[in-house]
């Protein structure tokens, strides 16, 4: 079954999927039959974690800029021990894109990546065109087959204030 990226071009398929990232609903469309079938959704869990339902430290929750997805995004994130921690479930171990969905409306950023308390690196956060824009970066991470602990924070060396969209893992 074909995943579709666009509403529009899932409306004009004639089978297939769309996930909202606005709604947060899968949205499943089948040819027409008079017999019973059986739909097994794989894959699926590529949909992104949202920041604002994630475990948060010394940052808060906003809504008050556009284009965000989910409910809204983690603001207030801009000094030394700010952390956000999502918990993520891996359906395999091995190797998997992570992509931090962020907005960084004044100046260049840099955040450090841990994944089950190791630290994996710095991730460096291009400025955005404003704070109504957002901006996705992606670096490699090894997780372990089920549940693991991705958290974003601002270490030692660490810059600037961002506000975080979601991640997502593929
Ligand atoms: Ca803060
Ligand atoms: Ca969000």
């Amino acid at each position: 079954m074909n995943e579709y990226h666009d509403f529009n071009s899932f409306k004009n398929s004639t089978s297939g999927w769309f996930y909202d990232q606005k709604e947060l609903l899968t949205f499943i469309k089948l040819t027409s039959s008079t017999s019973i079938r059986n739909v097994l959704m794989e894959g699926v869990n590529s949909a992104p974690y949202e920041a604002e339902f994630a475990e948060l430290q010394n940052v808060t929750t906003n809504d008050n800029h556009a284009n965000y997805y989910g409910t809204g995004f983690v603001d207030g994130f801009a000094n030394i021990g700010d952390l956000v921690t999502f918990d993520v479930y891996s359906e395999h171990s091995g190797q998997y894109n992570l992509t931090l969905r962020y907005s960084a409306g004044a100046f260049d950023a840099q955040r450090t990546v841990y994944v089950n308390n190791l630290n994996v690196g710095k991730i460096l956060l291009d400025k955005t065109t404003n704070w109504d824009t957002w901006s996705d970066k992606t670096i490699q991470v090894t997780l372990n087959k089920g549940k693991n602990k991705i958290k974003i924070k601002y270490d030692n060396g660490d810059y600037t204030g961002i506000n975080i969209d979601n991640i997502s893992l593929n």
